[in-house]
């Protein structure tokens, strides 16, 4: 396993941070990505087609193979639909809060 798997991705202050496991030609990936970005929040991507290792710490971390897989700090989200339900539902800004961009 490489030495740069997610838990090292701390942001001071603010633990993990947002990762969000995807692929390049991957249309959830897609709208995941622009839900976040339209939320103002800062997330760090990982690129599974480019780096296998990366993408079985994606199995191991979610017992998923689908991507985009996103995790908000320790929390498994899952995948674009259940992060769109979280928004549906008004969860989403609540666990985005810690991780929103300054204006
Ligand atoms: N319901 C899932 C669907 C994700 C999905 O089907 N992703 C495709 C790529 S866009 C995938 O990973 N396909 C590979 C596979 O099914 O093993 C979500 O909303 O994230």
């Amino acid at each position: 396993m490489s030495g740069r798997d997610a838990s090292s991705l701390e942001t001071a202050g603010s633990g993990p941070g947002i990762v969000m496991y995807t692929t390049g030609t991957c249309s959830y990936c897609w709208r995941a990505r622009d839900l976040l970005e339209h939320k103002g929040a800062a997330f760090h991507e990982i690129r599974v087609d480019k780096d296998v290792e990366q993408r079985e710490v994606m199995r191991q971390r979610s017992g998923r193979r689908t991507v985009p897989q996103i995790f908000i700090g320790e929390q498994h989200i899952g995948g674009y639909d259940d992060l769109a339900k979280l928004e549906r539902t008004g969860k989403l800004d609540p666990l985005l809060a810690p991780y929103l961009k300054p204006a």
